[in-house]
């Protein structure tokens, strides 16, 4: 196996003074240029998936061009430079999340396959009958069903941490749950339904204070939120490299190492075994172990790509200008008459869920799609969150750092005129 090790690059200094220039940015992303249903397209379904910059989209184009080979295998000239920029990628999501090593760093295919791992993998093994595994009312459903399935299987009980009405966790209720039948923490960082930042330090500490490890669910976090998993002191971290401007079914799971080192490989194939006969296999170092089979290469080296464009930006650069929408968004839609938004939590990041009086939100959907609006409306693959409301669905506005208030000023036109239409 051919391993390039590129030199360590230091994490970036991501402050910056000047205010981000979104009209510049934008101009970075092709698709914001063009019209849908003969408007201005106003993407505003960035929690689904975001849009990608030309920086990444020619990342893409150029492996294809000129890179593409299979990684770890070969000796040639462009296995060993695709091997080289895959592991590039490692040591830039290290760098991006504050990990200790890069070994710490598994590629996998989003968010859901990294949740899914960790509760087939070292949930399988420390979770038995009479267990229990504690999440929240606010998870997504990949933070629901992998632990389901493993409680089923294993005859253990999954516990909710409930939430308030502005869509917080309550902490005491938290506290309360824990006992020394716990044996997994996992939690969301930030809810796509609701907007809600958790307080996962915390979370974390007070598991950890009873010796309980803590998985968490970043899907939300990584494209608005700096992280830093050593000062978090998580167990594992996972997000997808869609949501943060990078191509589709590539992601991350951050694993410390302790865990990874002794959890058994939770696929088997290629590139994860130092050898193979029918007696015996024996595995391969980490990641590795945790990477059968060729992985998606050119996603590997397009979210590396992404990362170096948003770190280019800046993180707190990002979260001002975006908690800067936030705030004229809540101000804009709390003033629409009939308009409730559900999620009103005092710290929250780039997330407008509201219902309208009288309309359904496919209802909304669909009269702004008709205005080059893109929202998105249902449950938002939290069903548990829509019960807790009492409601069958919400009308989602995400946002991103390209994301203007013209833009938010358009949703609240549009939003008047579904209720011409609707009332
Ligand atoms: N949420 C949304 O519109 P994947 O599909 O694996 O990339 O991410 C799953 C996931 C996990 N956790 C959270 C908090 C998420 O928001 C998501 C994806 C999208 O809200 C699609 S359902």
């Amino acid at each position: 196996m051919t391993t390039a090790k590129p030199a360590e690059s230091p994490r970036p200094s991501l402050t910056s003074e000047a205010p981000l220039d979104v009209q510049r940015v934008r101009r970075d992303f092709p698709i914001l240029q063009q019209q849908v249903r003969g408007r201005p397209l106003v993407y505003l379904d960035n929690a689904a998936t975001s849009q990608k910059p030309h920086q990444v989209i020619d990342t893409l184009t150029r492996y294809y061009t000129k890179e593409n080979s299979n990684i770890h295998r070969g000796v040639h000239y462009l296995s060993e430079l695709a091997t080289t920029k895959y592991e590039a990628t490692r040591s830039t999501v290290k760098r991006f999340i504050n990990a200790g090593e890069e070994r710490e760093i598994v590629f996998v295919r989003g968010t859901t396959e990294g949740l899914n791992l960790v509760a087939q993998s070292f949930g399988r093994q420390r979770v038995g009958e009479g267990d229990e595994v504690i999440i929240s009312t606010m998870e997504h459903h990949s933070n629901i069903v992998p632990w389901q399935m493993l409680c089923e299987e294993r005859g253990a009980r999954l516990r909710v941490i409930p939430i308030n009405d502005d869509g917080e966790l309550l902490l005491d209720e938290y506290e309360k749950l824990l006992s020394p039948r716990t044996k997994l923490v996992s939690v969301v960082h930030v809810s796509n339904s609701l907007g809600t930042i958790n307080p996962i330090k915390r979370i974390i500490e007070t598991a950890h204070a009873q010796g309980v490890p803590v998985a968490i669910d970043g899907a939300q976090a990584a494209p608005h939120l700096r992280l830093d998993v050593q000062d978090l002191d998580c167990d594992f971290y996972t997000f997808s490299g869609h949501k943060l401007f990078g191509p589709t079914g590539i992601g991350v799971l951050y694993g410390k190492a302790e865990h990874l080192e002794a959890m058994p490989p939770y696929q088997g194939g290629g590139d994860m075994i130092k050898s193979v006969t029918f007696e015996k296999t024996t595995y391969n170092d980490l990641p590795y172990k945790f990477e059968a089979g060729t992985p998606h290469i050119a996603g590997v080296i397009g979210l590396g790509a992404a990362i170096d464009y948003v770190e280019g930006i800046g993180l707190d650069r990002i979260g001002a200008h975006e908690s800067e929408l936030l705030r004229y968004g809540i101000e804009r839609l709390s003033a629409i008459d009939g308009l409730k938004l559900i999620g009103t939590a005092g710290h929250k990041a780039s997330i407008l869920s509201f219902v309208l009086d009288g309309v359904h939100p496919h209802d909304v959907g669909s009269i702004l799609d008709g205005e080059g609006i893109a929202i998105r409306t249902g449950h938002h693959c939290t069903q548990p969150v829509m019960e807790r409301f009492g409601i069958a669905a919400t009308a989602r506005a995400s946002l991103a750092f390209y994301n203007t208030k013209e833009e938010i000023d358009a949703l609240v036109e549009g939003i008047h005129h579904v209720s011409e239409v609707m009332g």
